[in-house]
């Protein structure tokens, strides 16, 4: 028998598998084994806007989160599409928070359907892994949903092994092989590196981690400045975040990076409108209202800026968020600048009930 892996640090990712269309398969026992999408109105194949999420069924199709609903329609023509239920996942995903916070030395909700796990005190990576499937039997039978769990020395390797084995996977990378299990992995595995990093990354001849390694710290640094050095830590399996419990409801946000910088100032705000109504769709799911608001941009060179307002009394109210969005963005619109991101956020949230009156009026 091996000797047991005694750890300084282990921490887990939990993530929920097709989390939305597993909620709803639970709610319909009917749907199950049929492709279930969950999105905008396919309206016959005209229906604008994309998919949230949909069943491995539904995957079988091609049809995956964000692809145009309309495309979505096209390969899967007799799935189930159904329009996302926000409320509903949202108490879903405070019952599941639950049983990972009884799990958890600290627990830090990364999202409706994720969380980090301090779970140092098991000890052991074989602690851990028990731990894990303890977890995730739990979770089966009280809740009748599935999760994936990555398990590792830090919060990046741990997000990494969530990933590598879904749906219902446990993965677990200890101190001595991350390196290993990080190398083949795309560099769109690491955090903040989405398609336009990708094709700059590219250029430079990487594709996987282990390219990445391969270039000089002073070479990502001139090429990415300060998100270089974060790049060459990150390529090693580095990270020194720690599990923050207090990360949850401190704000709310979504950003989109444009696939090419663009100065086409309708297509810019449209962006920004969507995300508005994004940030305000998971607001409403979790029951927040929210008092200040922050607009980001970032132009091409990497150059960000953020312009924030924070409002008398809090708000959820659409109209509100999107003229408040907009205005605090007038500004960038009018530099003439080419955008490579926008992105919106709340924050200061609080719950409508906090903003009642304590007693019922006589
Ligand atoms: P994910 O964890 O990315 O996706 P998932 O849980 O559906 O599937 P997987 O098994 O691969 O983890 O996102 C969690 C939920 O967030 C997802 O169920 C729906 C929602 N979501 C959107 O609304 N839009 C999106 O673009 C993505 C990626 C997710
Ligand atoms: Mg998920």
């Amino acid at each position: 028998m091996s000797a047991p892996h005694c750890a300084a640090r282990i921490v887990f990712h939990v993530d929920m598998d097709c989390f939305f269309a597993a909620v709803e398969e639970r709610e319909s026992p009917g749907l199950k084994g049929r492709p279930v999408i969950v999105g905008a109105d396919p309206r016959g194949g005209l229906g604008r806007g994309i998919v949230a999420t949909c069943n491995y069924e539904a995957r079988r199709f091609g049809v995956r989160s964000a692809l145009p609903i309309s495309i979505a329609f096209q390969r899967c023509p007799k799935g189930v599409f159904l329009r996302p239920r926000f409320a509903l996942y949202s108490q879903a995903s405070r019952r599941v928070m639950q049983h990972l916070q009884s799990a958890a030395d600290v627990l830090e909700p990364a999202g409706i359907d994720e969380a980090y796990l301090d779970v140092s005190s098991c000890g052991t990576y074989e602690a851990a892994r028990e731990k894990a499937r303890g977890l995730q039997e739990k979770v089966r039978s009280a809740e009748r949903l599935s999760c994936s769990v990555g398990i590792g020395p830090n919060k990046l390797v741990a997000k990494i092994a969530s990933d590598h084995r879904k749906p219902g996977g446990i993965t677990a990378v200890i101190d001595s092989r991350v390196q290993e299990f990080l190398d083949p992995k795309g560099a769109g595995a690491l955090r903040g590196v989405g398609p336009k990093t990708r094709e700059r990354l590219a250029r430079l001849g990487v594709e996987t981690i282990r390219d990445l390694r391969n270039v000089p710290r002073e070479k990502l640094a001139r090429e990415f400045g300060r998100f270089g050095e974060a790049l060459w830590l990150e390529a090693r399996g580095l990270d020194e975040r720690p599990v923050d419990p207090s990360r949850e409801t401190k704000s709310i946000g979504r950003e989109h990076t444009f696939e090419a910088d663009t100065d086409d100032v309708a297509l810019v705000k449209e962006t920004l409108r969507r995300c508005v109504e994004r940030v305000r769709e998971d607001m409403l799911g979790e029951g927040f209202w929210a008092r200040t608001l922050t607009v980001k941009v970032r132009f091409e060179g990497y150059e960000t800026h953020s312009r924030q307002t924070t409002l008398r009394l809090s708000t959820a109210s659409g109209t509100v968020l999107e003229s408040a969005a907009l205005a605090l963005a007038r500004p960038f619109f009018d530099a003439g600048r080419k955008f490579r991101l926008i992105g919106f956020s709340v924050s200061k949230l609080c719950a409508p009930e906090e903003l009642l009156p304590l007693e019922e009026p006589v």
